[in-house]
Protein backbone atom coordinates (compact mmCIF):
# COMPACT_ATOMS: atom_id res chain seq x y z
CA UNK A 1 0.00 0.00 0.00
CA UNK A 2 1.34 3.78 -0.80
CA UNK A 3 2.88 5.39 1.98
CA UNK A 4 1.55 9.16 2.82
CA UNK A 5 -2.53 7.98 2.76
CA UNK A 6 -2.81 10.81 5.59
CA UNK A 7 -0.49 13.24 5.09
CA UNK A 8 0.20 16.07 2.73
CA UNK A 9 3.33 15.38 0.17
CA UNK A 10 3.70 15.92 -3.42
CA UNK A 11 4.39 13.58 -6.52
CA UNK A 12 6.10 13.48 -9.51
CA UNK A 13 4.39 12.99 -13.15
CA UNK A 14 7.92 11.17 -15.31
CA UNK A 15 5.98 12.49 -18.49
CA UNK A 16 5.84 15.71 -18.09
CA UNK A 17 8.66 16.04 -15.25
CA UNK A 18 6.05 18.18 -12.98
CA UNK A 19 5.11 17.82 -9.63
CA UNK A 20 1.74 17.45 -7.97
CA UNK A 21 0.17 18.13 -4.55
CA UNK A 22 -1.64 15.49 -2.84
CA UNK A 23 -3.55 16.28 0.57
CA UNK A 24 -5.27 13.49 1.51
CA UNK A 25 -6.41 14.77 4.75
CA UNK A 26 -8.74 17.53 2.74
CA UNK A 27 -11.13 15.17 1.58
CA UNK A 28 -13.85 16.17 4.65
CA UNK A 29 -14.18 19.80 4.02
CA UNK A 30 -17.24 21.47 3.62
CA UNK A 31 -18.83 22.65 0.02
CA UNK A 32 -20.79 25.77 -0.06
CA UNK A 33 -19.58 26.76 -3.53
CA UNK A 34 -20.94 26.86 -6.78
CA UNK A 35 -22.72 23.32 -8.21
CA UNK A 36 -23.12 22.51 -11.73
CA UNK A 37 -26.41 21.04 -13.42
CA UNK A 38 -26.81 17.48 -13.39
CA UNK A 39 -25.55 16.57 -17.00
CA UNK A 40 -28.82 14.15 -18.43
CA UNK A 41 -27.91 11.98 -21.31
CA UNK A 42 -29.75 13.03 -24.72
CA UNK A 43 -33.26 10.94 -24.81
CA UNK A 44 -33.68 10.97 -28.72
CA UNK A 45 -31.81 8.67 -31.09
CA UNK A 46 -32.33 11.93 -34.13
CA UNK A 47 -32.19 15.77 -33.38
CA UNK A 48 -33.27 17.58 -36.19
CA UNK A 49 -31.68 20.64 -35.03
CA UNK A 50 -28.51 19.11 -34.42
CA UNK A 51 -25.43 19.75 -36.92
CA UNK A 52 -24.02 16.15 -36.54
CA UNK A 53 -27.08 13.82 -37.00
CA UNK A 54 -27.26 12.77 -40.57
CA UNK A 55 -29.07 14.24 -42.96
CA UNK A 56 -28.93 17.73 -41.04
CA UNK A 57 -27.15 20.60 -42.12
CA UNK A 58 -23.92 22.52 -40.75
CA UNK A 59 -23.10 26.17 -39.52
CA UNK A 60 -21.52 26.02 -43.16
CA UNK A 61 -24.60 25.32 -44.95
CA UNK A 62 -23.26 21.93 -45.87
CA UNK A 63 -25.53 19.12 -45.40
CA UNK A 64 -24.71 15.67 -43.82
CA UNK A 65 -24.83 12.67 -45.17
CA UNK A 66 -27.36 10.11 -44.08
CA UNK A 67 -24.48 8.40 -43.36
CA UNK A 68 -24.23 4.59 -41.23
CA UNK A 69 -21.62 4.22 -38.88
CA UNK A 70 -19.54 6.90 -38.26
CA UNK A 71 -18.41 10.52 -40.38
CA UNK A 72 -15.51 12.63 -40.68
CA UNK A 73 -15.63 16.03 -41.64
CA UNK A 74 -13.59 19.53 -41.82
CA UNK A 75 -14.53 21.61 -38.92
CA UNK A 76 -16.08 24.49 -40.36
CA UNK A 77 -14.52 26.96 -37.65
CA UNK A 78 -10.88 25.18 -37.64
CA UNK A 79 -8.84 26.65 -35.10
CA UNK A 80 -6.04 25.82 -37.45
CA UNK A 81 -6.11 26.67 -41.37
CA UNK A 82 -4.15 25.17 -43.80
CA UNK A 83 -2.90 28.86 -45.09
CA UNK A 84 -1.56 29.57 -42.13
CA UNK A 85 1.55 30.32 -44.30
CA UNK A 86 5.17 30.49 -42.34
CA UNK A 87 5.41 33.99 -41.09
CA UNK A 88 8.29 34.40 -38.03
CA UNK A 89 8.34 37.87 -35.29
CA UNK A 90 11.04 37.53 -32.78
CA UNK A 91 12.01 41.06 -30.95
CA UNK A 92 15.07 39.99 -28.90
CA UNK A 93 13.33 36.28 -27.61
CA UNK A 94 10.69 38.43 -26.22
CA UNK A 95 8.07 38.49 -28.23
CA UNK A 96 7.82 35.79 -30.66
CA UNK A 97 5.31 34.46 -32.85
CA UNK A 98 5.03 32.15 -35.79
CA UNK A 99 2.42 31.01 -38.08
CA UNK A 100 0.50 27.57 -37.38
CA UNK A 101 -0.76 25.70 -40.08
CA UNK A 102 -2.82 22.80 -39.67
CA UNK A 103 -6.35 20.72 -40.41
CA UNK A 104 -8.89 20.48 -38.10
CA UNK A 105 -11.43 17.52 -38.92
CA UNK A 106 -14.47 16.46 -36.65
CA UNK A 107 -15.62 12.84 -36.31
CA UNK A 108 -18.69 11.40 -35.22
CA UNK A 109 -19.23 8.17 -33.99
CA UNK A 110 -22.34 6.81 -34.65
CA UNK A 111 -25.06 8.08 -36.37
CA UNK A 112 -27.27 7.61 -33.34
CA UNK A 113 -27.65 11.21 -30.98
CA UNK A 114 -28.06 9.62 -27.72
CA UNK A 115 -24.97 7.20 -27.75
CA UNK A 116 -21.82 7.25 -25.65
CA UNK A 117 -19.06 5.43 -26.07
CA UNK A 118 -20.09 3.96 -22.39
CA UNK A 119 -23.20 2.87 -24.56
CA UNK A 120 -22.07 1.48 -27.97
CA UNK A 121 -21.48 -1.89 -29.32
CA UNK A 122 -17.47 -2.59 -29.40
CA UNK A 123 -17.82 -3.37 -32.84
CA UNK A 124 -19.22 0.31 -33.37
CA UNK A 125 -16.38 1.75 -31.44
CA UNK A 126 -13.97 -0.15 -33.23
CA UNK A 127 -14.68 1.19 -36.19
CA UNK A 128 -14.11 4.70 -34.71
CA UNK A 129 -10.67 3.55 -33.61
CA UNK A 130 -10.44 2.38 -37.58
CA UNK A 131 -11.00 6.02 -38.11
CA UNK A 132 -9.07 7.41 -35.32
CA UNK A 133 -5.86 5.46 -36.98
CA UNK A 134 -6.61 6.29 -40.99
CA UNK A 135 -6.75 9.88 -39.55
CA UNK A 136 -3.66 9.95 -37.55
CA UNK A 137 -2.02 8.49 -40.93
CA UNK A 138 -3.11 9.93 -43.27
CA UNK A 139 -2.62 13.74 -41.74
CA UNK A 140 0.24 12.93 -40.83
CA UNK A 141 1.60 11.83 -43.72
CA UNK A 142 0.92 15.77 -44.65
CA UNK A 143 4.60 17.28 -45.19
CA UNK A 144 3.12 20.28 -43.73
CA UNK A 145 1.85 18.32 -40.64
CA UNK A 146 4.04 17.86 -37.61
CA UNK A 147 1.78 16.24 -34.87
CA UNK A 148 -2.29 14.94 -34.72
CA UNK A 149 -3.69 15.75 -31.42
CA UNK A 150 -7.12 13.02 -31.58
CA UNK A 151 -9.34 14.06 -28.59
CA UNK A 152 -13.40 13.81 -27.31
CA UNK A 153 -14.71 17.01 -25.09
CA UNK A 154 -17.70 15.36 -23.42
CA UNK A 155 -20.23 17.49 -21.60
CA UNK A 156 -21.10 20.99 -21.41
CA UNK A 157 -19.01 21.18 -18.07
CA UNK A 158 -15.98 20.41 -20.36
CA UNK A 159 -16.67 23.01 -23.07
CA UNK A 160 -18.57 20.28 -25.65
CA UNK A 161 -20.96 21.70 -28.11
CA UNK A 162 -23.13 19.08 -28.56
CA UNK A 163 -24.32 16.03 -26.86
CA UNK A 164 -24.21 13.74 -30.22
CA UNK A 165 -21.21 11.64 -29.75
CA UNK A 166 -18.12 13.25 -31.38
CA UNK A 167 -14.46 14.17 -30.97
CA UNK A 168 -12.05 15.98 -32.51
CA UNK A 169 -8.86 15.96 -34.51
CA UNK A 170 -5.86 18.62 -34.87
CA UNK A 171 -3.66 17.80 -36.75
CA UNK A 172 -0.63 20.74 -36.12
CA UNK A 173 2.68 21.92 -38.35
CA UNK A 174 4.19 22.33 -34.54
CA UNK A 175 4.47 19.85 -31.62
CA UNK A 176 1.81 20.58 -29.16
CA UNK A 177 3.40 21.86 -25.42
CA UNK A 178 2.14 18.66 -24.01
CA UNK A 179 3.40 16.44 -26.47
CA UNK A 180 6.96 18.08 -25.90
CA UNK A 181 7.17 17.58 -22.53
CA UNK A 182 6.19 13.42 -23.28
CA UNK A 183 8.50 13.36 -26.27
CA UNK A 184 11.68 14.41 -23.92
CA UNK A 185 10.60 13.08 -21.18
CA UNK A 186 10.87 9.42 -23.05
CA UNK A 187 13.48 10.34 -24.71
CA UNK A 188 15.77 11.04 -21.94
CA UNK A 189 14.34 8.18 -20.29
CA UNK A 190 15.01 5.41 -23.09
CA UNK A 191 18.91 6.81 -23.54
CA UNK A 192 19.16 6.40 -19.63
CA UNK A 193 17.51 3.24 -18.96
CA UNK A 194 17.70 1.41 -22.87
CA UNK A 195 13.59 0.86 -21.95
CA UNK A 196 10.37 2.32 -22.68
CA UNK A 197 9.06 4.19 -19.45
CA UNK A 198 5.51 3.63 -19.91
CA UNK A 199 6.14 -0.20 -20.38
CA UNK A 200 7.93 -0.16 -16.96
CA UNK A 201 5.88 2.36 -15.64
CA UNK A 202 2.93 -0.28 -16.24
CA UNK A 203 4.85 -3.13 -15.35
CA UNK A 204 5.09 -1.22 -11.76
CA UNK A 205 1.38 -0.71 -11.78
CA UNK A 206 0.74 -4.34 -12.62
CA UNK A 207 2.57 -5.19 -9.86
CA UNK A 208 1.21 -3.04 -7.03
CA UNK A 209 -2.45 -3.62 -8.78
CA UNK A 210 -3.81 -0.77 -6.41
CA UNK A 211 -3.97 2.11 -8.99
CA UNK A 212 -5.66 -0.56 -11.77
CA UNK A 213 -8.92 0.35 -13.14
CA UNK A 214 -10.00 -1.87 -15.48
CA UNK A 215 -7.91 -4.17 -17.98
CA UNK A 216 -8.07 -6.83 -21.17
CA UNK A 217 -5.80 -8.72 -22.85
CA UNK A 218 -3.98 -5.92 -24.13
CA UNK A 219 -5.22 -2.55 -22.65
CA UNK A 220 -5.37 -1.47 -18.91
CA UNK A 221 -6.66 1.75 -17.82
CA UNK A 222 -5.43 3.00 -14.05
CA UNK A 223 -5.09 6.07 -12.32
CA UNK A 224 -1.97 7.05 -12.67
CA UNK A 225 0.27 7.81 -9.75
CA UNK A 226 0.66 11.39 -10.61
CA UNK A 227 -3.12 11.98 -11.49
CA UNK A 228 -4.49 15.82 -10.99
CA UNK A 229 -8.05 15.55 -11.54
CA UNK A 230 -10.25 13.31 -9.17
CA UNK A 231 -10.70 10.49 -11.60
CA UNK A 232 -8.03 11.32 -13.73
CA UNK A 233 -7.09 7.91 -15.82
CA UNK A 234 -4.45 6.55 -18.07
CA UNK A 235 -5.43 3.96 -21.28
CA UNK A 236 -1.99 1.90 -22.13
CA UNK A 237 -1.46 -1.00 -24.72
CA UNK A 238 0.68 -3.67 -23.23
CA UNK A 239 2.48 -3.80 -25.92
CA UNK A 240 5.42 -1.73 -26.89
CA UNK A 241 3.32 0.24 -29.49
CA UNK A 242 3.50 3.85 -30.41
CA UNK A 243 0.11 4.85 -32.34
CA UNK A 244 -3.16 3.62 -33.06
CA UNK A 245 -2.45 2.71 -36.78
CA UNK A 246 0.53 0.12 -35.30
CA UNK A 247 -2.26 -2.02 -33.60
CA UNK A 248 -3.22 -5.24 -34.78
CA UNK A 249 -6.44 -6.46 -35.14
CA UNK A 250 -7.05 -8.06 -32.21
CA UNK A 251 -5.22 -5.04 -30.10
CA UNK A 252 -7.80 -2.58 -32.12
CA UNK A 253 -10.38 -4.53 -30.49
CA UNK A 254 -9.49 -4.07 -27.16
CA UNK A 255 -8.80 -0.93 -27.43
CA UNK A 256 -12.63 -0.52 -28.23
CA UNK A 257 -13.72 -3.14 -25.46
CA UNK A 258 -12.09 -1.27 -22.91
CA UNK A 259 -13.36 2.51 -23.85
CA UNK A 260 -16.65 1.40 -23.39
CA UNK A 261 -15.60 -0.35 -20.00
CA UNK A 262 -14.05 2.73 -18.82
CA UNK A 263 -16.79 5.39 -19.88
CA UNK A 264 -19.56 3.23 -18.65
CA UNK A 265 -17.61 2.88 -14.87
CA UNK A 266 -17.24 7.22 -15.11
CA UNK A 267 -21.00 6.84 -15.82
CA UNK A 268 -21.79 4.56 -13.00
CA UNK A 269 -19.88 6.84 -10.42
CA UNK A 270 -22.40 9.04 -9.74
CA UNK A 271 -24.80 7.44 -12.33
CA UNK A 272 -24.68 10.21 -14.60
CA UNK A 273 -23.12 11.42 -18.01
CA UNK A 274 -19.39 11.96 -16.65
CA UNK A 275 -18.08 14.97 -17.98
CA UNK A 276 -14.43 14.41 -19.33
CA UNK A 277 -11.56 15.67 -21.97
CA UNK A 278 -9.42 12.59 -23.42
CA UNK A 279 -7.21 12.12 -26.22
CA UNK A 280 -4.74 9.87 -27.27
CA UNK A 281 -0.99 11.16 -27.30
CA UNK A 282 1.07 9.84 -30.74
CA UNK A 283 4.49 10.40 -31.56
CA UNK A 284 5.11 13.31 -33.48
CA UNK A 285 4.71 12.85 -37.30
CA UNK A 286 7.70 14.17 -38.41
CA UNK A 287 8.97 11.61 -40.48
CA UNK A 288 11.06 9.69 -38.02
CA UNK A 289 10.80 6.38 -35.91
CA UNK A 290 10.25 6.91 -32.27
CA UNK A 291 11.31 4.22 -30.60
CA UNK A 292 10.49 6.22 -27.26
CA UNK A 293 6.79 6.82 -27.83
CA UNK A 294 4.27 4.40 -25.80
CA UNK A 295 0.64 5.38 -26.95
CA UNK A 296 -1.56 6.39 -24.66
CA UNK A 297 -4.59 7.79 -24.10
CA UNK A 298 -5.57 10.27 -20.77
CA UNK A 299 -9.02 10.86 -19.35
CA UNK A 300 -9.25 13.96 -17.62
CA UNK A 301 -12.71 14.36 -15.75
CA UNK A 302 -13.55 17.45 -14.01
CA UNK A 303 -16.30 15.98 -11.14
CA UNK A 304 -14.75 15.97 -7.54
CA UNK A 305 -17.39 14.73 -4.80
CA UNK A 306 -20.79 14.38 -6.61
CA UNK A 307 -22.35 14.81 -10.34
CA UNK A 308 -22.79 18.45 -9.16
CA UNK A 309 -19.83 19.21 -7.56
CA UNK A 310 -16.34 19.84 -10.00
CA UNK A 311 -12.91 20.75 -9.00
CA UNK A 312 -11.59 24.52 -9.98
CA UNK A 313 -7.90 24.48 -11.21
CA UNK A 314 -7.37 28.16 -8.95
CA UNK A 315 -5.53 29.79 -6.66
CA UNK A 316 -2.43 27.81 -5.58
CA UNK A 317 -2.92 25.59 -8.94
CA UNK A 318 -2.63 28.23 -11.31
CA UNK A 319 -0.16 30.28 -9.36
CA UNK A 320 1.95 27.13 -8.19
CA UNK A 321 1.07 23.61 -8.33
CA UNK A 322 -2.07 21.34 -9.40
CA UNK A 323 -3.40 20.00 -6.36
CA UNK A 324 -5.89 17.31 -5.42
CA UNK A 325 -7.41 15.69 -2.11
CA UNK A 326 -8.53 12.25 -3.03
CA UNK A 327 -5.84 9.87 -3.28
CA UNK A 328 -5.10 8.38 -6.73
CA UNK A 329 -5.17 4.79 -4.78
CA UNK A 330 -8.81 5.58 -3.16
CA UNK A 331 -9.86 6.95 -6.72
CA UNK A 332 -8.99 3.43 -8.47
CA UNK A 333 -11.00 1.84 -6.20
CA UNK A 334 -14.11 3.79 -6.29
CA UNK A 335 -13.69 3.14 -10.30
CA UNK A 336 -13.50 -0.31 -9.26
CA UNK A 337 -16.45 -0.74 -7.18
CA UNK A 338 -18.73 0.41 -9.30
CA UNK A 339 -20.31 -2.02 -12.01
CA UNK A 340 -19.31 -2.03 -15.54
CA UNK A 341 -22.76 -2.83 -16.67
CA UNK A 342 -24.32 0.82 -17.40
CA UNK A 343 -26.65 2.48 -15.32
CA UNK A 344 -28.87 3.27 -18.20
CA UNK A 345 -28.69 -0.80 -19.53
CA UNK A 346 -29.99 -2.02 -16.38
CA UNK A 347 -32.98 -4.38 -16.02
P1 LIG B 1 -16.90 20.25 -29.52
O1 LIG B 1 -18.22 19.71 -29.10
O2 LIG B 1 -15.74 19.52 -28.81
O3 LIG B 1 -16.84 21.74 -29.42
O4 LIG B 1 -16.72 19.88 -31.07
C1 LIG B 1 -17.62 20.29 -32.04
C2 LIG B 1 -16.91 20.99 -33.18
O5 LIG B 1 -17.81 21.08 -34.27
C3 LIG B 1 -16.47 22.41 -32.86
O6 LIG B 1 -15.05 22.47 -32.95
C4 LIG B 1 -17.55 22.25 -34.99
C5 LIG B 1 -17.13 23.27 -33.94
O7 LIG B 1 -16.22 24.18 -34.49
N1 LIG B 1 -18.75 22.61 -35.75
C6 LIG B 1 -18.73 22.55 -37.12
O8 LIG B 1 -17.69 22.28 -37.70
N2 LIG B 1 -19.88 22.81 -37.84
C7 LIG B 1 -21.06 23.18 -37.26
O9 LIG B 1 -22.04 23.33 -37.95
C8 LIG B 1 -21.14 23.41 -35.81
C9 LIG B 1 -19.93 23.00 -35.01
ZN1 LIG C 1 -27.19 14.46 -33.32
Amino acid sequence: MMRFQGTSHRRFNPLTREWVLVSPHRTQRPWQGQTERTATPAAVQYDPDCYLCPGNRRASGDVNPDYAHTFVFDNDFAALRADAGDGKVDHGGLIVAEAEPGICRVVCFSRRHDLTLARMQVEDIRRVVGVWSEQYRQLGADPTIGSVQIFENRGAMMGASNPHPHCQVWASHSLPNELAKELAAQRDYRQAHRACMLCDYLKLELQAAERVVCQNAHFVAVVPFWAVWPFETMLLPRRHVGSIDALDEAEATALADILRLLATRYDNVFETAFPYSMGFHQPPADGSAHPEWHLHAHFFPPLLRSATVRKFMVGFEMLGTPQRDITAETAAERLRDVSDVHYLDRA
